[in-house]
């Protein structure tokens, strides 16, 4: 159904709220409270280059990675709030080692799951940087929620999406039912209507990877990749190389733009053979995004991401994403 443009997030949910009649409201909720959480960090994010927001916190993540500050508020500010939210019975936060247990009886019917500022290393350069978020309904009846509620495959997600504060801040996100994009007019606090059912275009000849990582790839990702860079003009070759190093930024310009994004396998780090992005909050809810916007998201051996039910909370995955004919075409290179 096309909805005129400059509708608010809340008409959007609540629209979609009333074509399902078993809807208890809940997840129209939840999604609300998230919103007021992401108008915060936005707010905090903006004001970063003034206040003394900036730089690290003192402390590591359980990435071993250095917690900026603004990461420790988006951390917090999220946590907070959902957790006596009443929508939730257990989280998981990609700045905390376990899962986040929900305010004694607030417990509710959803799982969250959330990369509180993605890109934060981006943060004191004014890159764009993101929230991502990922919900499924729980497993357990009732109660505080446990691992295995979160535990889940992306294909059993019930909705999934980013805030990107950027130049502007936008809510991207999915219940199922197609891809769309608000913006946020700061002048009154609302996320408006601007991308309507995303498509990501079928075609693209974009790429974006990390190819400072080239020497330590499988020697069938280097061929990809140096296909892609060759001379072929009647194919389009060689393609755009574009990379942000914010996975919110550069999956945000493959989905209106098209193209694909990949972050392989390497063998830089020991500790990280599968590369750099996290299954539950990164990859699963990126898949989920770019499925439902007709694009597609596989692992660089050919699985796909949302069929790929996670065994720990911080697993880590490779990603291959964009464009449904280009992630097509990168799979027979890479396994054909
Ligand atoms: P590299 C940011 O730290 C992040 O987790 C993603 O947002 C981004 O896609 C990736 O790391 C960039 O990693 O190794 O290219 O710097």
């Amino acid at each position: 159904m096309k909805r005129p443009l400059g509708i608010t997030v809340h008409r959007q949910i609540m629209d979609s709220q009333s074509l399902h009649n078993e809807a208890t409201g809940e997840l129209s909720g939840l999604l609300t409270e998230l919103i007021v959480a992401a108008k915060t960090i936005s707010a905090e994010v903006n004001m970063a280059g003034l206040a003394d927001a900036l730089g690290v916190s003192g402390k590591t993540n359980i990435q071993g990675e250095e917690v900026q500050k603004l990461d420790e508020f988006s951390n917090n500010t999220i946590k907070r709030r959902m957790a006596q939210s009443g929508y939730i019975c257990v989280m998981t936060s990609e700045e905390e080692d376990g899962i986040i247990p929900v305010q004694e009886g607030c417990e509710g019917k959803y799982t969250l799951a959330f990369d509180p500022l993605d890109g934060s290393s981006n943060i004191d350069v004014n890159v764009s940087i993101g929230t991502i978020f990922s919900i499924h309904r729980r497993i357990s009846s009732s109660g505080q929620g446990d691992i295995d509620d979160l535990l889940q495959p992306g294909n059993e997600l019930v909705a999934a999406g980013y805030m990107i504060y950027g130049s502007s801040t936008m809510l991207v996100y999915s219940t199922g039912e197609g891809v769309h994009g608000f913006t946020l007019d700061p002048s009154v606090g609302e996320f408006f209507l601007s991308h309507e059912s995303i498509r990501v275009p079928e075609e693209s000849k974009y790429f974006s990877v990390n190819e400072g990582n080239y020497n330590y790839w499988k020697p069938e990702m280097r061929s990809y990749v140096d296909y892609l860079k060759t001379i072929d003009e009647a194919s389009g070759r060689p393609y755009s190389a574009r990379y942000i190093g914010s996975l919110v930024a550069d999956f945000h310009r493959n989905l209106i733009v098209g193209g694909i994004f990949l972050y392989p396998c390497d063998s830089k780090n020991p500790e990280k053979p599968y590369g750099k992005l996290r299954l539950l909050y990164e990859a699963s809810p990126m898949a989920f995004l770019a499925e439902q916007a007709g694009g597609l998201a596989l692992t660089d051996d050919g699985t796909r991401i949302l069929d790929i039910k996670p065994t720990t909370l911080h697993e880590r995955v490779p990603l291959v994403i964009g464009s449904r004919k280009e992630v097509e075409r990168a799979e027979q290179f890479l396994n054909g």
